[in-house]
């Protein structure tokens, strides 16, 4: 079999790439190693930007998500028992969406092979990539049944996220850069409505707190542990115990807890690709740049990528014009780099005053300072936070 491109990864770049290419009569064949229903329920982001939303709506992938996404309009930073909250929509006009990628992933996955009649294999092994620097690339795979197949394509999309294969088969003059902040996370899922209309940034001496609502009934909250940390560490008494402190302020009651059903400590790390394209294999999302969750980027690049590369395959397929593929590793680059920019901006102000550095805990309380007294700064911040909203 031939397909003019093969999408390697059902994430939300794979997904979105697929989708935008099938809208445009473009046969792909979308390959995962994971199952369904598996990809479907798999939590993970939870926060959109603006202009993300608007591209999705654009090529008509955002009907459930504009329907049941809640709006944030402020975020709210937590220190020395006291509030600052920071109107973002007041100061630039614009809001966040939150929707959980569990219900992204699955639109998309429904669109994609119920509706627009995309190719997709769940449950693949041991996906190989060949020929990448000719004009005839093809990528191999076992199906579920322990058949392998051959498959040939035109362009290979490599949306495998940072885990992937299609980062590994780079040659030698890739580049690859890497960022360890030093620093680990408990990510935890909690049963347990939020405890604020909004996210909930706690600087603490005993390290960073995060509240980040996800539902009415589905908290996410960030701890500030130590890299390596083993889960079995943090029981749920523990966990509540140092939320409580790391959050708590004077004039609200303590947080609403709730049985934790996510518990994992991320190694806070980043690595960008340079550059995200090599013969016939383009990389997007995290497989070309890993952004650790630290000011929720990672899933907004990753629909940046696929957008641009869905309107550069489709120019080239269609018309044979080039400019969109010949460009399309530094117009997103771009965006990553400005988007890794703040990520490590904003691990300073989180893992300052934990950092056990007095110089570097007094840089971090002039720089909040800063945020709170003048509605430059905080204009500033949103404008970062909310992410760069150029159309795409
Ligand atoms: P994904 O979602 O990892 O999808 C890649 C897919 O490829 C499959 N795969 C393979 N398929 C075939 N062959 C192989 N050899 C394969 N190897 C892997 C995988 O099973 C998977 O289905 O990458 P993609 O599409 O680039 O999307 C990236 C996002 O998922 C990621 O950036 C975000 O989740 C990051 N992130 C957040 N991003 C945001 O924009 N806002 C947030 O609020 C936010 N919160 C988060 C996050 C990531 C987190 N974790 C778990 C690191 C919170 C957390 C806790």
């Amino acid at each position: 079999p031939r397909f003019p491109v093969v999408v390697i990864g059902a994430g939300p770049a794979g997904l979105a790439l697929g989708n935008v290419l099938r809208a445009a009569s473009i046969d792909c064949l979308v390959l995962e190693t994971e199952s369904r229903a598996f990809i479907e329920g798999r939590p993970r982001a939870g926060v959109i930007e603006e202009w993300a939303v608007r591209g999705l709506e654009e090529r008509g992938l955002a009907e459930n998500l504009l329907a049941r996404a809640e709006r944030h309009t402020a975020c709210e930073f937590r220190l020395g028992g006291r509030r600052h909250r920071l109107p973002y929509q007041e100061l630039t006009g614009r809001h966040h969406y939150v929707y959980p990628q569990p219900l992204l992933v699955t639109d998309l996955v429904r669109e994609y092979a119920d509706v627009r009649g995309g190719a997709i294999r769940f449950e693949v092994r041991d996906v190989r990539l060949h020929g990448l620097d000719t004009a005839g690339p093809a990528v191999s795979y076992t199906d579920e049944d322990g058949e392998r197949h051959l498959v040939r394509a035109d362009f290979v999309a490599g949306c495998d996220g940072a885990r992937g294969v299609t980062r590994t088969v780079l040659p030698d003059w890739a580049r690859i850069s890497r960022h360890d902040y030093g620093v680990g996370w408990l990510a935890l899922l909690a049963e347990a409505p939020p405890s604020a209309d909004c996210v909930l940034f706690g600087v603490h001496p005993r390290g960073f707190a995060g509240h980040m609502p996800r539902s009415p009934d589905v908290t996410r909250y960030y701890l500030q542990c130590p890299p390596g940390d083993d889960p079995e560490n943090w029981p749920q008494d523990r966990v509540w115990a140092e939320l409580q402190e790391r959050l708590a302020v004077d004039d609200r009651p303590p947080l609403t807890e709730g049985r934790l059903i996510e518990k994992r400590v991320l190694d806070l790390h980043n690595h960008v690709v340079e550059p995200m394209s090599f013969g016939r294999l383009f990389l997007a999302g995290d497989a070309a740049h890993l952004t650790a969750p630290i000011a929720a980027k990672g899933m907004n690049l990753a629909l940046h990528d696929a957008f641009l590369l869905a309107d550069a395959l489709i120019a080239y397929l269609a018309d044979g014009d080039t400019a969109g593929l010949d460009g399309y590793s530094d117009a997103c680059l771009r965006r990553v780099w400005d988007y890794q920019e703040f990520s490590q901006w904003l691990s300073d102000v989180y893992h300052g005053a934990s950092s056990g550095d007095p110089y570097r805990a007094g840089t971090t309380r002039a720089r909040l300072r800063r945020l709170f007294d003048s509605p430059r700064a905080a204009g500033a911040f949103a404008e970062q936070y909310l992410g760069d909203s150029s159309p795409v």
